[in-house]
């Protein structure tokens, strides 16, 4: 494994508000966006108290309600905290970050802490939706890894607590793909039609096809767009389907035997099936980071510092990335891990790049994806 201090750096960019139209267009259009819009359950006003970054934050609320990535947290996690704290959780959870702030930006008031990835703070911040934290209580703070602390994208850690970090790549079934896939030329094979799919994510898509000419996939270039756009259909002739957590079933099913997927849930899978591999192709892919973040509607804003806490506990970080297959930003964590959580190499290292806000561009990319789903 290598040192974390070899982690690529990232270049943040300027910020500039999500394109709250677009988002709300494509979320009301969806079953997730009317359940959104439901959330705000019983309409009360939440208190503010966004403005204390050391504030007391009263007594321990008796209720919690979470909203995460799916397929990231060990069975005991929850139950757990709810034991110890006398505090029942509500988990909500989404498959990717256009669906999480979506709902956030359609009004849903419900929640107290959120898993966003590094890049969407920008737009988190733009828009005004997340709260300082009161570090008062996150005692277990020195747990983290310096690799996490004062990131680029929150840079004194006023808004975030690290949750887990990983990679995209390509798993594959080892014993139905001639030879293992080394580059995402893959996806063009016709060979393989039928039998293969995307992440349903627009970063990932978009990125990858940006990585594979040689492009940052934080590229705003129209030319380089253009292509990738380009590239992702002749692609999608190819693809079962844009999928992301279930595709897990898929692969151990064998109904998948190719598929662009983040590191962690393809851990989760080969855990299943032996016959599982994952590689991060040769022309460079992403990494990422994920962090609990507190909407500023938060309800229970001193029970949602408990649990930020309690997740900083060593036992518990390691309980998560043992089960989810992810890397743990808490270094008191690792030692404790038993599962073997598929740290890139120095050389994959090298390969792998940030994603960053797009600023204004997001506008440009959003129509580029809706013209390739609907295809
Ligand atoms: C969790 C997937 C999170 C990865 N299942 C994307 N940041």
């Amino acid at each position: 494994m290598p040192s974390p201090n070899t982690f690529p750096p990232v270049t943040p960019t300027p910020s500039a508000p999500w394109p709250r139209r677009e988002v709300l267009r494509h979320t009301l259009a969806t079953a997730a966006g009317v359940a959104a819009l439901n959330l705000a359950g019983c309409g009360k006003t939440p208190p503010d108290r966004s403005g204390a970054p050391d504030g007391d934050l009263g007594p321990v609320e008796p209720e919690l309600n979470l909203y995460l990535w799916s397929d990231y947290v060990a069975d005991r996690t929850i139950p757990d905290f709810e034991t110890e704290f006398r505090i029942k959780v509500t988990l909500d959870t989404f498959e990717s970050n256009e669906e999480m702030i979506a709902k956030l930006l359609a009004g849903a008031s419900g929640y107290d802490l959120i898993l966003p990835t590094s890049n969407m703070f920008a737009a988190l911040f733009a828009n005004d939706l997340i709260a300082p934290l009161s570090r008062r209580y996150l005692t277990n703070w020195g747990n983290v890894s310096p690799l996490f602390v004062n990131p680029p994208w929150d840079r004194d850690n006023a808004h975030s607590v690290p949750w887990a970090w990983g990679t995209t790549g390509i798993a594959y079934r080892k014993d139905k793909v001639k030879e293992p896939p080394d580059s995402w030329t893959v996806f063009f094979d016709p060979a393989y039609r039928g039998k293969m799919t995307m992440l349903d994510d627009i970063r990932d898509v978009i990125g990858t096809f940006l990585k594979y000419r040689g492009k940052s996939l934080n590229s705003t270039v129209p030319a380089d767009l253009a292509a990738a756009k380009a590239d992702a259909l002749a692609a999608k002739a190819n693809l079962q389907a844009y999928v992301s957590a279930p595709v897990k079933a898929q692969l151990i099913a064998g109904d998948v035997w190719l598929a662009q997927l983040w590191s962690g849930d393809a851990a989760q899978a080969m855990a299943e099936q032996p016959e599982i591999g994952f590689v991060i192709p040769k022309e460079g892919s992403m990494i990422f980071t994920d962090g609990l973040a507190m909407p500023k509607t938060a309800r229970h804003p001193r029970a949602a510092h408990e649990f930020m806490n309690y997740v900083l506990r060593p036992e518990v970080a390691a309980a998560i990335a043992d089960k989810t297959g992810y890397g743990t930003p808490n270094q008191a964590a690792v030692p404790l891990t038993r599962a073997k959580v598929p740290y890139p190499t120095a050389e994959e290292l090298a390969r792998l790049e940030y994603q960053v806000d797009l600023g204004p561009a997001a506008e440009a990319w959003d129509r580029l994806w809706t013209e390739i789903k609907s295809a």
